[in-house]
């Protein structure tokens, strides 16, 4: 299908030719807008962001790279291209042509899917909102808003999926994507990582190495469905994704590496008194950020995650890799486990594999967040200091699943309730480091220039360098905070 960049919602869906569900999106549009200037980025909206659009879908060149006042922004509706041949690839349907309609078996579980997907965009552009105010440098600001400007596209691409395929209800669930609020106490947001506030840069970066890798994780099972709109929908949605997760991954190494070049002036000295963020406060913020994005992979053992397998709905991630499942019906194998007796014992269980795909997904994503993290710890050895970043035991800190409610240390020994409760301090981020990692959160908005505590990126955005024009100001920025 040809992407139609001039109308008023850019698409490759050919909205043109429909026109009940292009007024329907239409009358979405203006909402939509309002809520971007109510609850979107604080500030920066009349200022001109070099950002990044989706202009097409082939792996090359889909992007477009301009100043753009964000308002103006082109969300569109992009849907990777489509394989005519196209089965459903896994499950209990395996074999037959996937559904370019929904299925009326599975209606309410396909809307639950896409409506908790749906809701983690606009949560996330929420929880940023803030952060512009305090951005380390210009190249930052810019990275952030791109990841906002996104995070709004991947609401359009799952508004576009409830307006075309569930008629009035997928457009009042629409709707209520606007009206929910992160932390908002009578109308949080659905899942529990995107009610948590990001009140500082690091946060933001431990948010987007670790929880928008969760939807790195999610999108990949989702592009398998046998649901074809939804599967295409996102295979593009991953394109974007990548750089978020790099935001985040380099951002942590900025951090640290910063760290280290303040150790090395002053060793011995507290990294504090000149400005750096300790990195045994990197380390309990990776704790907090870890342990809330495993919790976005649900119950270990889930018979919600049964029946989506089942009806081949979700996936595994890269189900269809040549030479990494060999049965894609799962209905014969289970998958081992530990789970806690309740009272600090372990005992091994056995999940029935439909039921364990919580799990399954959940293990590939840990596998994936310790690359990165060894990638830190090669930074931090190169400069010769003697400290490892680790990932928390998949017990600590947990509120959804076997874990939830326990208290289990960072190596998953049991420690009790009065234990961890005074070691929690040890562990996750106190009042006094986040006051003291605010303390430093001060807005940088010159050209080429940098805020104290992180180091500069390696190369700037498409072949700029750091101290490229990122943000074109329409007045001063300072005068404005
Ligand atoms: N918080 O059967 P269970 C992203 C609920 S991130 C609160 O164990 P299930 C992004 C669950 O809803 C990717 N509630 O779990 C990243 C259920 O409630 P009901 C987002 C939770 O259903 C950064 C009950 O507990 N995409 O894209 O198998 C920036 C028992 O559930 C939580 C998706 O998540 C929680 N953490 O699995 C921007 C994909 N976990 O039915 C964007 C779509 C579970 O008893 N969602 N519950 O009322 C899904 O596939 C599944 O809903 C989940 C949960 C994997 C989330």
């Amino acid at each position: 299908m040809q992407v139609d960049l001039n109308a008023k919602i850019p698409n490759n869906v050919g909205l043109a030719d429909d026109r009940k569900l292009q007024r329907a999106l239409e009358a979405w549009q203006p909402n939509f807008i309002e809520w971007w200037k109510d609850m979107g980025p604080e500030g920066f909206q009349a200022d001109e962001i070099y950002l990044r659009t989706a202009v097409a879908v082939d792996s090359k060149g889909w992007a477009h790279f301009e100043h753009v006042k964000m308002p103006e922004y082109r969300w569109g509706i992009f849907l990777a291209p489509s394989d005519e041949q196209k089965l459903i690839n896994f499950g209990d349907n395996i074999g037959q042509p996937a559904w370019d309609k929904v299925p009326g078996d599975w209606r309410t579980e396909l809307r639950r899917i896409i409506v908790t997907q749906g809701d983690t965009e606009p949560a996330s552009v929420e929880q940023q909102r803030m952060l512009g105010q305090c951005a380390p440098s210009l190249y930052d600001l810019r990275n952030l808003l791109q990841v906002n400007v996104e995070e709004g596209r991947h609401l359009w691409a799952m508004v576009y999926l409830l307006h075309k395929y569930f008629g009035r209800d997928g457009r009042e669930e629409a709707d209520d994507l606007l009206v929910r609020r992160s932390g908002n106490p009578d109308s949080p947001r659905i899942l529990g990582a995107f009610n948590e506030p990001i009140k500082d840069w690091l946060s933001f970066f431990c948010f987007t190495y670790f929880t928008d890798r969760d939807g790195k994780y999610q999108l990949a099972s989702l592009a398998e469905s046998g649901f074809d709109p939804l599967a295409r929908s996102c295979r593009f949605m991953l394109t974007e994704e990548a750089h978020h997760m790099f935001v985040g991954e380099t951002g942590v190494t900025r951090v640290i590496q910063r760290t280290l070049e303040l150790m090395k002036e002053a060793p011995g000295e507290d990294v504090t008194t000149r400005g750096g963020i300790p990195l045994d406060i990197i380390q309990k913020y990776v704790n907090n950020w870890f342990s809330v994005s495993m919790d976005l992979f649900g119950g270990e053992d889930s018979s919600n995650a049964a029946s989506y397998f089942a009806a081949g709905l979700k996936g595994r991630f890269n189900e269809m890799h040549p030479g990494k499942y060999e049965d894609h019906v799962a209905l014969d194998q289970v998958y081992e486990s530990t789970k806690p007796t309740g009272d600090g014992g372990l005992e091994n269980m056995e999940v029935p594999m439909r039921r364990a795909m919580n799990l399954v997904l959940r293990d590939e994503y840990k596998a994936d967040c310790e690359k990165g993290v060894a990638r830190w710890n090669k930074v931090i050895k190169r400069a010769g200091v003697n400290f490892e970043i680790k990932l928390p035991s998949e017990r600590f800190h947990r509120q959804q699943g076997l874990w939830a409610g326990q208290p289990w240390d960072l190596d998953g020994n049991w420690v009790g309730e009065d234990a961890w409760a005074v070691k929690k301090s040890e562990w996750l981020p106190t009042e006094a480091d986040e006051a003291y990692v605010a303390s430093l959160m001060k807005p940088v908005y010159e050209k080429g220039k940098i805020a104290g505590w992180i180091a500069p990126p390696r190369t700037g955005i498409n072949n700029n360098g750091f101290d490229f024009e990122y943000v074109k100001f329409a007045d001063d920025p300072y005068a404005r905070i």
